[in-house]
């Protein structure tokens, strides 16, 4: 079970968040994860989002227009359904993401839903349609990115179209001039190089709704749509890594552990840490959230004695979402939350 040069490819155009920077509240730019399916688009100079379809009045807006509409800043936590998926065996062939796809962004914009109404969206509708600028083939199937929310969700949760991040505007790979950011939900909801929003009377059976992102057993069975982020832990491996394997090595003593859990269904209620590869769990000191969307930070103190070991760590959240010692197969690879392991060698 090797990573193909094609995979390769994919893993070096699109790079994950290095894990210590679990240590930012706000991931800086540069280092929250990038997934890209085709290319960064070219934005054309006289770029305006167009909003139709199903609505009582067409909207057509300049990012000037948007910018002058009451603003919103979320800090919010964004993970890629295929985190955790070169975990899986048998092998999964796509980005092969280890855990490192995730960031934290805070994101500046417009709020979605008081566009919609605006437009006025007409009896019968049952879906909103996010279509971008960039274009690729994708089992077979020439696309422009396109992903549809239920209407429930486009009105009634979060979702904001964003122009800027961490405060400065959006940059091109994370998908200027203008994305979408749909708190507490897999990345791939969140469509960049966004160019039309289309309110439609029937669901959306493009590629990335219908055929990726689902959970599947096998080929051949239609499966569940991948929705919301399940909880996770990370921790920032501790010590210092050895070049080629990055194995950890911590000296003896106490070693302070700190990392970030989140999940899109609920807040977090607790972390766990084990230090023995799973057979005892201790509580780790969780703080709140700076945000109804963000990552929340906590620390552990590991009594660290020489030898080899297993460091695990787990988060579940208020509504019982936990994570499990070994993930479930799938055919896309998707929703690998199952619990972080890091090998140390304490001196
Ligand atoms: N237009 C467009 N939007 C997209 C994608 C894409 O390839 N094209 N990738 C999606 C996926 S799968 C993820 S995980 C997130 C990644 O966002 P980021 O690169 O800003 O971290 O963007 C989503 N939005
Ligand atoms: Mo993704």
């Amino acid at each position: 079970m090797g990573i193909s040069l094609d995979e390769l490819q994919l893993a070096a155009r699109n790079h994950g968040m290095p894990l210590e920077a679990l240590r930012y509240d706000v991931t800086p730019v540069g280092l929250h994860y990038l997934l890209i399916h085709f290319d960064v688009p070219e934005v054309p100079p006289d770029w305006r989002l167009r909003l139709g379809g199903h609505v009582e009045r067409e909207l057509e807006l300049s990012l000037d227009d948007l910018r002058a509409r009451p603003a919103v800043r979320r800090i919010v936590t964004m993970e890629c359904a295929g985190n955790g998926r070169a975990q899986f065996e048998p092998h999964v062939v796509s980005q092969p993401w280890l855990a490192e796809a995730v960031g934290t962004g805070e994101w500046g914009g417009v709020e979605l839903a008081p566009l919609l109404e605006e437009a006025g969206v007409r009896e019968g509708a049952v879906e909103v349609l996010f279509g971008a600028l960039d274009r690729g083939i994708d089992g077979g199937v020439e696309q422009a990115y396109e992903r549809a929310l239920s209407l429930g969700e486009a009105l009634a949760g979060d979702a904001m179209l964003a122009y800027e991040l961490n405060g400065a505007p959006l940059p091109p790979q994370h998908g200027a001039p203008l994305r979408l950011v749909v708190p507490g939900w897999y990345g791939m909801t969140s469509v960049k190089w966004l160019e039309r929003i289309t309110v439609l009377d029937r669901p959306f059976d493009g590629y990335q709704q219908v055929h990726a992102y689902r959970f599947r057993r096998s080929e051949d069975e239609e499966g569940e749509p991948i929705t919301r982020i399940h909880p996770r832990a990370l921790m920032v491996p501790p010590g210092v890594p050895d070049f080629m394997t990055r194995r950890r090595f911590v000296e003896a003593g106490p070693c302070r552990v700190e990392g970030r859990a989140w999940s899109g269904f609920a807040p977090v209620a607790a972390v766990e840490v084990s230090s023995d590869g799973g057979d005892t769990w201790s509580d780790a000191d969780l703080e709140p959230a700076p945000d109804r969307w963000a990552w929340s930070h906590w620390t552990w103190t590991w009594q660290a004695e020489p030898g080899d070991h297993d460091l695990l760590c787990r988060a579940r959240d208020t509504a019982g979402n936990h994570q499990p010692l070994e993930p479930e197969w799938n055919v896309g690879g998707y929703v690998n939350n199952s619990v972080q392991r890091v090998a140390v060698t304490v001196r």
